[in-house]
């Protein structure tokens, strides 16, 4: 079993698709592990992507991502980080598969509705950045 960070980003809570991107994933076999809703200030986003801190679009990015709540969930299943990748669709939602989160409720590459970790090494740095060992149930 492995666990994955998922973030229903601010648009799509703003947009309601907060049960529907929930219900997709425990569908597909997901078990959440954890959930709480958040609203990250500018400075917790900023950390969060720091990764992208040199890139273009971190200003946006960041000033999106704090602009309201996020649902962040872990989620474990088999697969888990490859398959919350593969349910969610290509960042860029123009790119991604019919049916795919990403595809259904985007507004736009910025604004891409949700967030998954991306390799074993990052899900173990970003499920802490949001929650306690003892909310991780
Ligand atoms: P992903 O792993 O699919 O979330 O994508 P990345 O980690 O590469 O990028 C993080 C977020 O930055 C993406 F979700 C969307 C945003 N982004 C842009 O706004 N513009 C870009 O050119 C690339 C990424």
């Amino acid at each position: 079993m492995e666990k994955t960070l998922g973030i229903i980003k601010p648009d799509a809570v703003a947009n309601g698709y907060v049960g529907k991107i929930l219900a997709m994933a425990t569908d597909e076999g997901f078990r959440i592990a954890a959930l709480r809703m958040t609203r990250m200030a500018l400075p917790t986003a900023q950390a969060f992507y720091a990764i992208h801190k040199d890139k273009p679009f971190y200003g946006e990015l960041t000033e999106y991502m704090s602009e309201g709540p996020c649902v962040v969930v872990a989620l474990e299943r088999e697969d888990a980080i490859a398959h919350w990748r593969k349910i969610m669709g290509a960042t860029n939602p123009e790119k991604a598969d019919p049916g795919t989160i990403r595809k259904l409720y985007a507004e736009s590459f910025t604004r891409n509705a949700v967030h998954g970790s991306d390799a074993p090494e990052t899900a173990a740095q970003e499920i802490p950045f949001f929650f306690a060992a003892s909310e991780v149930y």
